[in-house]
């Protein structure tokens, strides 16, 4: 009947851990920031780079390839993305499980670390646009809009280009991405 104490000591070293842990990573946070008045954060701005779209073989479905930087020194998450040829815009990662199959899995909030970028492409952590209204033809450019939670709305641009033109060399599944 007496329930075993472990349980809660182990929970209470572990809040214990956790609040020395908050308390250590805000005062390096602090000293980051004082360095990053030096001038070390570049653009102190959430970019879009190189976003992209492979031309879909299927024309209700496409990924986007882009690069997301975080200039500034506050870690963002990436919370939506929208666009007005699709229905719905999702944040996808592929993994492959262990049957070696690949399987994808919504990303509903995407950290963004502090002076960092993340890349999306297919076979990896993608943007999939879903219901797409529209015929794309290479050489389009579709209208992105992404919302931050610190940076708030970063509009980007991506054009339509023939799958594999991106060079980013595939995504190593022999070109089986099955959206
Ligand atoms: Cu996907």
């Amino acid at each position: 009947m007496t329930p075993s104490p472990r349980p809660l000591l182990v929970a209470l070293a572990l809040a214990a851990c956790v609040l020395v842990g908050t308390a250590a990573c805000g005062s390096g946070d602090g000293a980051g920031t004082a360095a990053a008045q030096g001038g070390e954060v570049a653009s102190g701005r959430v970019t879009v780079d190189g976003a992209t779209i492979d031309w879909p073989a299927n024309p209700r479905v496409a990924a986007v390839r882009m690069v997301v930087r975080n200039g500034t020194g506050t870690p963002d998450v990436l919370r939506s993305v929208s666009s007005p040829v699709a229905e719905t815009v999702t944040v996808h990662r592929t993994d492959t499980d262990a049957q070696g199959r690949s399987v994808m899995t919504e990303q509903a909030e995407l950290a963004i670390p502090a002076r960092s970028s993340v890349t999306f492409e297919p076979g990896g952590l993608h943007v999939m646009l879903t219901g797409i209204t529209r015929d794309l033809e290479v050489g389009d450019d579709v209208e992105l809009t992404l919302t931050f939670e610190h940076a708030g709305v970063v509009d980007a641009t991506a054009e339509v280009v023939e799958p594999g033109a991106s060079g980013t060399g595939g995504d190593g599944s022999g070109g089986t991405h099955d959206h």
